[in-house]
């Protein structure tokens, strides 16, 4: 046993090449002696007061981090409340009071304590302890935590075929066939990742759903699933298709007012309690991209949801109906669609219904202002709806670090008075339910997310939920202790490169706040010229708006109104083109290209230069990151260094694209020491079309 203490010990020394697969919970040695002994001078043992099921789990967490962080193996007594001396331990304890799953973790130079009323905050008391070893801080210390929002979730787009719609990193991590028979040892792993980080929910199936999920067969799945993740305080929803009572039950409707489809919905929210007594509730995407819903037999989202809600009445779970809603109408504007259908129900949604809306009011851009439904529905709890999965971030080739960009929305002012992250977490209007979602980006790939830098986004999304006034800075360092360095020069580099990527990725994408552009279909590179698809709202040229004159969609009046939606205070930000914020200048405004910003440059001008910026910014990313070999573990070195490639590649690709197709608008030349790509429209067109390829 001893030997193979030491094997192991020797292995943590030198370093394997990293996989990426153990994700921010290395628990390696840590380097430095010095600090080591700080430590290991301090924690002799671990003592436990009240031997559970779930204490003892939290014990084994910490025992595991110690021994590979400090070199020594720590041992776990239990103990009861009485034994007065605590030397050299870190007592974990469950108290009488406190918030459900808060912790409160105290620390001095004799020994450490975690206490939390449950056993749940204890587990969560018990990783952020850890984290402050494995971010090598003081061992004095006192620190009470409560997270902010109460379901802090993911939504898994994962199909029953382990395919994941807008997944870049491999097929499901369920393994639906295998299931319930065999667990696949990796889900702890997930279990664990997520419990570090305090997501407590996760809805397993994609909102584009299918009725299979409610069948026995695969609630025996899903059960098998559920009492995996149960001890790390992770509660299961699904995601439900609207039609299920006629395609799965053979109802004639689904019409949700009538009595057999309640019957029918009744008996299946039990029969899904028979199989997991906590269930967390439904996600419910209806009447959105072809999906069924209420709004099929003439009933409101209200309908629909509250249907679902009296069937849950006697349970704990939640319905959380999605507000990703348009209509295929070219005049209209799809950024006023959610607002316009969900502001006549606000107030008459049943008490365990959420409205789910997405950041912003299109779609998960790289950049968008707040979605205006946040702040203008105070009878209706709004959760957030966050996409860690990067489809139109750069997929799994960019390095994009997204936390900034959560933070953005968050820190928004929806008027005078309160943030977007103060709607989501109830503090203006008090509603008992708060949810914060993030659209997962895991996958089968080794390394959990394909790109190792999306590491960082599911984490960063995790802490955000728990507490949304964490810099994204902070994160982002705190990731980069965990994962890749101690050395301060290089963690400083590190959160420089993170810090600076979604700025880049922007330059070269979409700056000055343009918008779905993106190749039909796969979402992947640039396809401007869009101009057919099977909904006007669907291609590009709906959204730029690019003409002789300029570019930009008017949402102050004249291609739409949508700025009205927003507080007055928001409007006036953002009404004025000489004053709006120049991140969000064409979500609002039509501009001639000659038009003056206060940069001093021309809208021409201004939208070449970031764009010819952009790809040379993604050159500074690689020499930073090279000016880091050897610095990091080399597998995910050399996994970086080639995505950057690719990076660097495709922000040409969307450097090119942009400019020759809008220089036929502008007609004007690029801005001086801007020299134009050799190649042409057609070439760039052609990069596209492989995509399409059958
Ligand atoms: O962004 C779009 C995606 C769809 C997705 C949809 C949604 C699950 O392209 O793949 O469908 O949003 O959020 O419902």
């Amino acid at each position: 046993m001893k030997r193979l203490f030491v094997f192991f010990m020797l292995c943590n020394f030198l370093s394997f090449a990293d996989d990426g697969s153990r994700l921010w919970l290395k628990y390696d040695l840590i380097k430095s002696e010095g600090q080591r002994k700080i430590y290991n001078k301090t924690y002799k043992k671990i003592v436990v007061l009240n031997q559970t099921p779930g204490t003892a789990l939290a014990a084994k967490e910490l025992q595991d981090a110690l021994t590979g962080l400090l070199g020594t193996n720590i041992p776990i007594s239990y103990e009861s409340n009485n034994v007065t001396s605590r030397k050299k331990s870190i007592v974990l304890g469950l108290t009488e009071q406190g918030a459900e799953e808060g912790f409160t973790i105290t620390g001095d130079s004799r020994s450490a304590r975690i206490e939390s009323k449950s056993e749940i905050g204890l587990l969560y008391g018990t990783f952020a302890f850890i984290r402050r070893i494995q971010n090598l801080e003081p061992i004095t210390f006192k620190l009470t935590d409560i997270p902010k929002i109460k379901v802090r979730m993911l939504n898994h787009w994962d199909n029953a075929d382990g395919t994941v719609e807008r997944g870049y990193a491999g097929s499901s991590i369920w393994k639906w066939p295998e299931l319930p028979e065999t667990i696949d040892p990796r889900l702890i792993q997930y279990a664990r990742a997520n419990a570090s980080i305090g997501i407590n929910a996760v809805s397993v199936n994609n909102v584009n759903a299918s009725s299979r999920f409610l069948t026995p067969e695969y609630l025996r799945k899903i059960k098998g699933v559920a009492d995996m993740l149960r001890p790390y305080g992770i509660k299961v929803f699904i995601s439900v298709n609207f039609k299920s009572p006629k395609t799965l039950g053979g109802l004639e409707t689904s019409d949700p007012l009538d009595e057999g489809v309640k019957n029918w919905w009744q008996k299946k929210t039990d029969e899904i309690h028979e199989y997991i007594p906590d269930f967390g509730g439904y996600l419910v995407k209806a009447n959105s991209e072809g999906e069924p819903g209420p709004q099929d037999y003439g009933r409101t989202h209200a309908d629909g949801a509250n249907m679902l809600a009296a069937a849950l009445e006697k349970r704990d779970g939640i319905v959380i109906w999605r507000a990703f809603v348009y209509n295929a109408d070219i005049n209209g504007d799809r950024f006023q669609e959610a607002f316009n259908q969900f502001k006549p129900p606000d107030g008459s949604f049943h008490e365990k219904v959420v409205v789910q809306v997405k950041n912003g009011p299109i779609d998960f851009m790289p950049r968008e202002p707040f979605h205006p439904m946040f702040g203008a529905f105070p009878k209706t709890p709004l959760a957030m709806e966050f996409q860690i999965t990067q489809e139109y971030l750069g997929q799994s080739t960019h390095l994009t670090y997204l936390a900034p960009m959560f933070k953005e929305t968050l820190d928004s002012k929806v008027d005078a008075n309160y943030t977007v992250a103060e709607i989501v977490d109830g503090t203006k209007d008090r509603f008992p339910i708060s949810v914060m979602a993030g659209v997962a980006n895991t996958g089968s790939d080794v390394n959990w997310t394909g790109h190792p830098f999306n590491q960082a986004n599911w984490y960063a999304f995790g802490r955000l939920a728990w507490d949304y006034s964490l810099s994204s800075e902070q994160i982002a360092k705190e990731w980069t202790n965990m994962t890749l360095s101690h050395e301060p020069s290089v963690v400083n580099s590190i959160v420089d490169l993170m810090t600076e990527s979604l700025p880049t990725y922007i330059k070269y994408t979409y700056p000055l706040g343009l918008h779905h552009m993106m190749g039909e279909g796969h979402h992947y590179g640039p396809q401007p010229w869009l101009e057919k698809s099977g909904r006007p709202d669907w291609t590009s040229v709906y959204y730029h708006r690019a003409d002789s004159k300029g570019i930009g969609f008017d949402r102050i009046g004249k291609m739409s109104n949508a700025i009205s939606l927003y507080s007055k205070e928001v409007q006036n930000k953002w009404n004025n083109p000489a004053t709006c914020d120049l991140n969000y200048l064409m979500w609002f405004h039509h501009l001639d290209w000659t038009y003056k910003l206060s940069t001093g440059n021309t809208v021409w001008d201004e939208l070449m230069i970031r764009y010819f910026e952009g790809p040379e910014d993604v050159k500074s990313m690689q020499s930073q990151w090279e000016s880091l070999k050897g610095k990091v573990d080399s597998e995910f070195f050399d996994n970086v260094a080639g995505r950057l490639k690719t990076q660097e590649r495709e922000a040409y690709w969307w450097r090119d694209a942009c400019y020759l197709y809008f220089k036929d608008f502008s007609k004007l030349p690029l801005p001086n020491g801007l020299k134009a790509p050799s190649r042409t429209l057609e070439d760039v067109k052609n990069i596209e079309r492989i995509y399409h390829l059958r």
